[in-house]
């Protein structure tokens, strides 16, 4: 097969993707499409790409990966274009990504039975920030929302969820600050029953110190929420901070472990100018990346979708070739 498409965006810009981004596509991401302006595919040009690519925290295994599969598909198609050759680089890391997203299961919303939604995620990630993106994503379907504030290790950590519950105009359930939080999250999922609410939100601690009790506690809250919403939760949001780079990573692989996550989120990608993260979560955690924070409000998150995601990566509104 001979490439005779350009390097060029494919798909449908995503205005909260590319704005997200575009610190990102002005860092690293701008050096590797200016690497394919040589005039000749050499091995220098393998060896800075890979570089740079592990510099973008793609991560070590999954960029040296996507150089063979590149080296491997120009050998095989006889590519001599460097604009060529950025495509099919292009077309790889689209095709990584989707690695990522073919295994989400669809999820089906019932009015009036509560969608439970219980987020994890290292302390300071920003769960917390997520949950109200996450009550705004399904106010704007028209659902209704309840928070569950499981977090109760700080009065601060309460206090910021009734905030954002204020600013988005959600309930918030909550008790004081060291309540146990079994007890919150079973309060939560009784009003949410009694109230008919649509979807359901749970906030939960994110202590490291305490590995193994955090692990168990967060197992104890799924089993008291099935206990009373069969197959609920119906999703287990992990919360991965991209600024965190391969750190991120085995932290959320320890989550992974414990609890069944059904859907990840990368938050703060507008805080870092490598955005490569994506790559290495869809490659070595193999669960569902289905949404990623692009910034500190609620409005500030999109669905992930992996050609929306590679394109904002590359191009920008006035930007790219
Ligand atoms: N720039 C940026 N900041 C974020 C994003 N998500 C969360 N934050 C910030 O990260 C910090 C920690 O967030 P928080 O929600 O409290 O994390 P939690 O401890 O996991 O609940 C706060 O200052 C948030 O405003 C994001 O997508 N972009
Ligand atoms: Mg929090």
């Amino acid at each position: 097969m001979i490439l005779r498409r350009m390097f060029k965006r494919q798909s449908e810009p995503d205005a909260q993707m590319e704005q997200g981004l575009a610190k990102t596509r002005r860092g690293v991401f701008r050096e590797i499409t200016r690497l394919f302006d040589r005039s000749e595919l050499d091995d220098e040009l393998f060896e800075d790409l890979e570089m740079l690519l592990i510099q973008a925290d793609v991560g070590w295994d999954v960029s040296q990966q996507l150089v063979a599969e590149l080296q491997e598909r120009i050998r095989q198609d006889s590519i001599t274009n460097p604009s060529d050759a950025r495509e099919v680089l292009r077309l790889e890391m689209i095709k990584l990504l989707e690695l990522a997203t073919r295994n989400r299961t669809v999820k089906i919303l019932q009015r009036g039975v509560p969608f439970v939604i219980l987020v994890a995620g290292v302390n300071g990630t920003g769960k917390t920030t997520s949950i109200a993106k996450l009550a705004h994503y399904h106010q704007n379907f028209g659902r209704t929302v309840l928070l569950a504030a499981g977090d109760t290790f700080r009065a601060a950590a309460i206090d910021q969820l009734k905030i954002w519950g204020e600013r988005t105009n959600v309930p918030v359930i909550a008790h004081e600050q060291g309540a146990d939080p079994g007890a919150v999250v079973f309060d939560a999922v009784t009003a949410a029953r009694q109230r008919s609410v649509d979807v359901l939100i749970i906030d939960t601690a994110g202590r490291l110190q305490t590995k193994h009790n955090l692990m168990s506690e967060l197992q104890k809250l799924r089993r008291i929420i099935e206990k009373q919403i069969p197959n609920a939760p119906q999703e287990v949001v992990l919360v991965i901070d991209a600024t965190t780079g391969q750190n991120g990573l085995v932290q959320a692989n320890e989550f992974t472990k414990v609890i069944d996550v059904t859907d990840i989120m990368i938050s703060k990608l507008d805080g870092t100018a490598k955005g490569g993260i994506a790559f290495s979560v869809a490659k070595e955690i193999g669960t569902p990346i289905a949404y990623i924070g692009t910034g500190e409000r609620a409005t500030d998150m999109a669905e992930f979708n992996p050609e929306t995601y590679v394109d904002s990566l590359f191009f920008g509104e006035g930007e790219g070739f």
